[in-house]
């Protein structure tokens, strides 16, 4: 399996409750490697940006206000098949359907309020890394 990265948000229900490193640990726990990482407060343009493709989705508004709430920790992850590790071990977006020993199912207060986001493909992942971070502040 080759070694990929991923883009990771540590979002701000997690930092509010202090749970960047209890995160970051399941993360590493799981095989992934934090290559890159910032706390950032984003702005609303940053957040519309980046949730673009889920604009014409009810929840947009709403999304966007969450995720500029507080601050965030966005990372570039490193591993074997780093995509699918990390969707793994976030666990489904709505915490209730969420497997035992996943991120969302230990930590998410709710659908919206889910603790973390992970690319859901090599591509978007590709995408989403260059959208926060220059070049020269991944460390492989
Ligand atoms: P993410 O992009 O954050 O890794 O999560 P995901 O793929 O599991 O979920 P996605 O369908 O891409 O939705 C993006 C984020 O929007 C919020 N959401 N709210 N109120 C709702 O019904 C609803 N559905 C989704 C969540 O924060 C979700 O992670
Ligand atoms: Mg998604």
């Amino acid at each position: 399996m080759a070694v990929t990265r991923t883009f990771s948000i540590i979002k701000p229900d997690a930092t509010r409750r202090n749970l960047t490193g209890a995160v970051t640990k399941m993360l590493e726990d799981a095989g992934l490697r934090v290559v890159a990482s910032k706390r950032i407060h984003m702005t609303k343009e940053q957040a519309e940006g980046f949730y673009a493709v889920h604009k014409e989705r009810p929840f947009f508004g709403e999304l966007v206000d969450f995720m500029i709430s507080g601050p965030v920790v966005v990372q570039v992850l490193e591993g074997e098949d780093a995509v699918k590790r990390n969707r793994d071990v976030m666990g489904a977006t709505n915490p209730s359907d969420a497997a035992d020993g996943t991120i969302r199912k230990t930590y998410a207060e709710s659908i919206e309020a889910n603790s973390v986001h992970g690319s859901d493909s090599d591509e978007n992942a590709k995408i989403e890394i260059d959208y926060f971070f220059d070049a020269d502040e991944i460390v492989g």
